[in-house]
């Protein structure tokens, strides 16, 4: 494969400080090095531009940052666009999840893609809706079609014909959703696979279905993977932490069954905090699971049960 890097060192759309540095951490845990082991050729496109907090306004209370981050977000879906188009996979190195509104855009510009977010929370909120008025909580809702203009046509023209079908959404491992954001949700038809789903079904059987909704879609599906699905024991370097996540095998089976799928197109990476880690476990995680993502296995073998 061709993998391309694509670094967002944005923490505009979170709650506080310290995703942007995401990017560096990812990198020093050792992605490119790890990938090309794997046989991948990997380009690193190095990070693209976002502002800071300390020197900007916030502006409307409800879409916080939301110039700078629509700034960032449009830079981001053209080079998602663009790796796409050259027939490599982009990994896209967050930063928080505000860029999965980028990334997803970028992947779904003339093209029928269904996605897979794996998340602790919904990111399924609208201005009215938010709690916090924090863009990494707004944007799946925003890539169906729902929450503020602004945010649901980034830059006009260009980006018209990505929207995403909702019924090819699969939302994997969520735990923490305000009480209007799970009500939009079921409104929008998401098929949403909470924890007590995996409970009962087992991550395998989850992962299989969520697999074939994403999977409907013509041209594959995009994977939008935030740190903060897995436990808190397993990722404490992430800023929204919830219990009751996802073990460090789960995770992994879900990106060995995504791989095995042979149907991504792109993965995002985000919400890795380093401030709040512990010597960069979070990053070290957040690699490993790339990898699994992106067809490390510990043996070779497919399990003969797999059919996917
Ligand atoms: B993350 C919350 N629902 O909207 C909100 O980390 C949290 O990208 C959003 O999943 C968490 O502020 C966003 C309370
Ligand atoms: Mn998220
Ligand atoms: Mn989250
Ligand atoms: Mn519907």
């Amino acid at each position: 494969m061709l993998i391309d890097l694509i670094g967002v060192p944005l923490d505009l759309g979170a709650g506080r400080r310290g995703v942007d540095m995401g990017p560096s951490a990812i990198r020093y845990a050792g992605l490119r090095s790890q990938l090309e082991e794997l046989g991948h050729t990997v380009i690193d496109r190095g990070n693209l531009t976002a502002s800071i907090a300390e020197t900007l306004p916030v502006g409307d209370l409800t879409l916080r940052y939301f110039e700078p981050i629509r700034d960032t977000l449009i830079q981001l879906a053209s080079e998602v666009d663009q790796s796409c188009s050259q027939g490599h996979v982009p990994v896209v190195l967050g930063g928080d999840h505000s860029l999965g509104l980028g990334s997803v855009s970028g992947a779904a510009h003339n093209r029928d893609i269904g996605v897979l977010w794996i998340d602790a929370h919904g990111d399924f909120n609208i201005p009215s809706t938010s709690p916090s008025g924090n863009i990494h909580g707004m944007p799946l809702a925003a890539l169906c079609g729902y929450g503020d203009e602004r945010l649901i046509h980034l830059s006009g023209q260009r980006l018209a014909n990505s929207m995403i079908n909702p019924h090819r959404v699969a939302l994997v491992a969520v735990r923490d959703l305000d009480p209007e954001e799970r009500q939009l949700l079921t409104e929008a038809g998401v098929q949403v696979f909470a924890t007590e789903y995996i409970d009962r079904y087992g991550m395998y059987e989850t992962m299989v279905r969520a697999i074939s909704v994403a999977n409907q879609a013509r041209d594959g599906f995009y994977v939008s993977f935030d740190l903060d699905v897995l436990d808190p024991a397993v990722a404490p370097g992430v800023g929204t932490p919830v219990p009751g996540g996802l073990t460090y095998r789960e995770a992994h089976l879900a990106a060995e069954l995504i791989a095995e799928s042979g149907r991504m197109i792109g993965l995002d990476i985000v919400e890795v905090n380093p401030i709040l880690d512990d010597r960069n476990r979070t990053a070290t995680v957040a690699v490993e699971i790339a990898l699994s993502t992106l067809g490390k296995r510990v043996w070779h073998k497919q399990h003969p049960r797999t059919a996917l």
